[in-house]
């Protein structure tokens, strides 16, 4: 956590306000009452519905014995219940730890256990995948369905009337658990206070100038840190707009909705931003999109040429946003002259974030040139959660974060992403820790060595490739085999390897020893100086 002087100083200068996300929930009841807060389908939630609706989850949960401190493991789609479980558990102290719905057996079965949870939510039959099957890597985790729960606890059975609770959770105590994108072998999680994170929300909604009209579709999984507070869902609740979930973001499903609903704002990774395009510029097959007015693409880098059609093409404003759960986001502003608002990715929420350039050697490079980004503060963590040793290299001593990216910094404080120095694969915004994967092929008894690198991709940005050095005394093996057996150890779909190519060796350098790192820079070279390769 931040040392006292900061947190003393994020405090003087009024980041950090000593308010909870559960006094967040009951000023906006008072304030916004019977306004309504959030849509899915038919169903429509006022702010003082959803107020109560958490109270009485709380109640329940507690009588299943959720306490303070607890941590719970939360996997639900774009549904009202993310709401009521979310705000149940900050009244509680209890720390939701995010997961995505894309996350299987591997994901979940290690977030239950390294966080030691007592409960796992979720819910029934999404997208084909039966989430309930995943109760069998929860552990000793109850498992709490917020649908039909078959064997298990239902979600609907918890909606207590309200009792009295023990005292809430202090501002300066954990919100939550995020999931870090990571570059190692396992998920690190990023504790986030209700300061902190509050601080980025308010920010972000004053920044993004949202208001009682405003009308925010959230089409990327909710739990995700970009639709949920940069500004999201959390930012549009703070100002007392309505927030419209959709249960996918395709254009057949959003089109529709914004229609429908009015939306003003909504958020995007940059291959559904494409296919929003596409579809919108296909004559007589759009929806009336005149009510948006702001498209707001992050996750990964927007190609200059794709932020400039979004202008002409949907009639809105673009707003680039470059952040990470770690804390650090960055927006292009409303007001920024073009060039900027197409060639940067923003610049800073808050006047205290700290950037700071670096080469390979830690040494500050001049203004304008590219560098290692590090920063620092009032809502980026300075260690992820029981992770030591990992953090001795995450962070400097000093505390600021190494995020991985380079960029370059421009006139007014402007960052420009420029690409990334960690292990990292962002295929479309889903990030895809290279080692991860790795482990999960090296367990394939026919696997003697793997390598798993990005390959530039014109849609995704990236796709994951996987060079693998097969044993020799084994039968011979083939890609959809290796993509299988990942699969079958129930690794999120996304993280399955695009490409499977058997290469006999690794390049080595002259002493015979490489790092897994130079060996993954080799061979993405490789790929970058040849053809396209075969599978
Ligand atoms: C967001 O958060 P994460 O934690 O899934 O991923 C963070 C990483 C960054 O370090 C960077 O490598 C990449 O995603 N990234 C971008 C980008 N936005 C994120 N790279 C280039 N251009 C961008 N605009 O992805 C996230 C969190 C909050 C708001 C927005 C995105």
């Amino acid at each position: 956590m931040w040392p006292e002087e900061f947190a003393a100083r994020y405090r003087a200068q009024g980041y950090w306000r000593g308010e909870t996300f559960s006094d967040l929930l009951a000023t906006c009841a008072r304030r916004y009452g019977d306004q309504i807060a959030v849509v899915e389908g038919e169903r429509r939630v006022s702010y003082a519905e959803l107020a109560d609706r958490a109270d009485r989850l709380a109640a329940g949960l507690s009588g299943i014995g959720v306490r303070h401190g607890d941590r719970v493991v939360v996997q639900l789609p774009n549904v009202v219940e993310f709401f009521d479980v979310i705000f149940a558990l900050f009244r509680l102290g209890a720390l939701p730890v995010f997961a995505l719905p894309a996350h299987r057996a591997a994901e979940i079965g290690y977030f239950c256990a390294h966080t030691e949870a007592v409960a796992y939510i979720t819910t029934a039959v999404h997208e084909g995948f039966d989430h309930r099957q995943l109760a069998a890597v929860a552990g000793d985790a109850r498992v709490i369905v917020a649908a039909d729960p078959g064997e298990h606890t239902a979600l609907a059975d918890l909606y207590l009337t309200p009792t009295a609770l023990p005292p809430g959770p202090a501002a300066a105590d954990l919100a939550f658990l995020q999931l870090s994108g990571g570059s190692t072998g396992l998920p690190k999680l990023i504790p986030r206070t209700h300061d902190d994170y509050l601080y980025s929300v308010r920010a972000s909604a004053e920044i993004c100038e949202l208001s009682g009209d405003t009308v925010y579709l959230c089409a990327l999984p909710v739990a995700h840190n970009f639709p949920l507070s940069s500004p999201g869902v959390l930012g549009v609740l703070y100002a007392g707009g309505r927030v419209v979930l959709a249960p996918r973001p395709d254009p057949a499903t959003a089109f529709p909705l914004i229609e429908r609903e009015g939306v003003t704002i909504t958020a995007l990774v940059p291959p559904l931003a494409l296919l929003w395009l596409d579809a919108a510029s296909r004559p007589g097959t759009a929806a009336d999109l005149s009510t948006l007015r702001v498209l707001q693409v992050g996750g990964a880098k927007l190609a200059d040429e794709v932020a400039g059609r979004v202008g002409p093409t949907l009639g809105c404003q673009v707003q680039q946003v470059f952040g990470m759960a770690e804390g650090l986001v960055n927006y292009t502003r409303f007001g920024d002259p073009g060039d900027i608002v197409l060639h940067t990715q923003g610049r800073p929420i808050s006047p205290d974030d700290e950037i700071w350039v670096v080469d390979d050697e830690g040494v500050e490079v001049p203004p304008g040139e590219v560098g290692h980004l590090l920063t620092r503060g009032p809502y980026t963590i300075r260690g992820y959660w029981r992770a030591e040793e990992h953090n001795a290299t995450a962070f400097t001593p000093d505390g600021f974060y190494r995020t991985g990216d380079l960029v370059r910094v421009v006139d007014g404080g402007y960052l420009v992403v420029t690409g990334r120095a960690k292990d990292q694969i962002n295929r479309g915004g889903e990030k895809i820790a290279a080692e991860e994967v790795e482990n999960h092929i090296l367990a394939h008894p026919g696997v003697h060595d793997v390598a798993v690198v990005a390959v530039p991709d014109p849609y995704l940005g990236e796709r994951t490739y996987a060079f693998v050095v097969a044993r020799p005394d084994t039968e011979p093996m083939t890609a959809p085999m290796i993509r299988g057996f990942v699969r079958q150890r129930g690794l999120a779909a996304y993280k399955i390897p695009d490409k499977v190519e058997f290469v006999d060796t690794f390049p080595v350098t002259g002493v015979g020893k490489v790092s897994r790192k130079d060996l993954r820079a080799a061979l993405r070279d490789r790929l970058a100086s040849s053809t396209t390769p075969k599978e």
